[in-house]
């Protein structure tokens, strides 16, 4: 196996122009790898740390100069000459560490120098970067090109003036393979603008490439979806289905769920009707975060009351981290999990997620963060473990674009292979 050669970390801008980490890789068989972080804004309060140097001269004090010199003197001294696998250069990373949330080096350091070293590795291997993330797991999952959760509508945190909840998505699971469901998503975003026109709503977008208009209700939102849907010629609930992600640890304040644009303030309970509600009143297939991160109780009978028919995701519940997510599994709090590399810092650990979720009968949607750059890992992340769904944002802007290309690469890739699954 080669030995790590060097591990240089660099400081370069994410789509929000926010300071973040791109590290290269290079083997002693000159094998070169090359990766960068994302950054989120509607952060779990239980996600690992983001090291950010809290220097106001420096972009607000959102500089990434101390994670960078974590890359540059610990990670490389601690691995430089050596040769490891996956696990074994995670398991250094974590050691070095030696917090439990990534405190000390910053997950932003660690995740760029796992991500970069496996994508050095795949180089060294000649391999598609998804089949070194298949051969990463345990049990080796079938290769499956995702259904994409499709963004078309966004507010709360990610655009200013929208609705309470922050993401709306359309998934094509009627589609016949990735890159139908691909341009049926596409087409409906762009339907969504001409029915946004008409109404004399604007349609600037938001941190992920969708439009966030002010739409008054929240039920408007869902009325327009609708309408797009039908205008680009699909059938709701049959070859399109809706996913939300309420993100509602942003709207939980003093132990109730303050519901802006309905002026409503909601227990969990009466939230937990309204989704109800919602579900029967339109196709939603999928709810992540419907409730605030700690609301363990009132998960448990969201789950108990929707889970049968509802995919219930969570995201800031359980921040991509193996031992929350075992207690929701313990505790049937949800029946799927949210993956994202950058809460928990490491590929292995990442990995470790999607298995205890596959193990637990969990469905497992991988995604992107609200602040994104070129890297386009997730893709081949999410067809070699063959979880099957990715959330990567709308059909514009080249951070979130550039991801919905590379599984379009790796469909062409894959000819035949390419299995497209609905999960529903
Ligand atoms: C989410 C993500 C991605 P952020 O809540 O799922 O859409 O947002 O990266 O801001 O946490
Ligand atoms: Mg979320």
């Amino acid at each position: 196996m080669p030995t790590i050669q060097s591990l240089h970390a660099r400081q370069i801008l994410d789509s929000r122009g926010t300071p973040t980490v791109e590290v290269d890789c290079v083997l002693s068989d000159g094998a070169f790898g090359r990766a960068s972080v994302p950054s989120g804004a509607s952060t779990g309060r239980h996600e690992a740390v983001e090291l950010r140097d809290s220097d106001p001269k420096r972009f607000g004090g959102k500089g990434v100069l101390k994670a960078l010199s974590h890359v540059n003197a610990e990670i490389f001294q601690a691995v430089q000459g050596k040769e490891f696998d996956q696990r074994a250069f995670d398991a250094t990373l974590i050691a070095l560490d030696g917090t439990p949330n990534k405190g000390k080096l910053g997950a932003n350091a660690t995740l760029g120098a796992s991500l970069a070293f496996a994508r050095a590795m795949a180089a060294s291997r000649k391999q598609p970067l998804y089949l070194y993330f298949q051969g990463l797991a345990s049990r080796k999952a079938e290769l499956r090109m995702p259904v994409p959760m499709v963004l078309v509508l966004e507010g709360g945190k990610h655009a200013d003036d929208s609705s309470d909840f922050q993401e709306f998505m359309v998934m094509p699971v009627g589609a016949p393979n990735f890159s139908e469901a691909l341009r049926w998503g596409d087409e409906v975003y762009q339907a969504i603008a001409h029915v946004l026109k008409k109404e004399g709503l604007n349609v600037n977008v938001g941190f992920e490439g969708a439009y966030g208009p002010n739409l008054g209700s929240n039920g408007k939102v869902m009325d327009v979806i609708l309408a797009g849907i039908e205008a680009a010629g699909y059938r709701a609930g049959k070859d399109v289905v809706v996913a939300l992600d309420a993100a509602a640890s942003e709207f939980f304040k003093a132990g109730s769920y303050r519901l802006e644009r309905e002026k409503r303030t909601l227990s969990s309970a009466e939230l937990i009707d309204f989704y109800e509600q919602w579900t029967e009143q339109y196709p939603i297939a999928s709810i992540e975060d419907g409730l605030a991160e700690d609301d363990w109780e009132g998960w448990k009978i969201l789950q108990k009351r929707l889970g049968k028919n509802v995919q219930i995701v969570g995201d800031d519940l359980f921040v991509t981290n193996v031992e929350r997510l075992k207690r929701g599994i313990a505790e049937k709090a949800a029946n799927s999990i949210l993956i994202k590399l950058n809460q928990i810092g490491t590929v292995t650990e990442t990995v470790d997620a999607v298995e205890t979720a596959r193990a637990a009968g969990f469905t497992a949607v991988v995604s992107h963060r609200s602040g994104e750059t070129e890297d386009s890992s997730i893709a081949d992340l999410v067809v070699g473990l063959g979880t099957g769904q990715i959330k990567t944002g709308a059909t514009s802007r080249t951070d979130r674009v550039c991801k919905y290309n590379q599984l379009l690469r790796i469909e062409e890739e894959l000819g035949s292979k390419a299995k497209y699954v609905s999960p529903f």
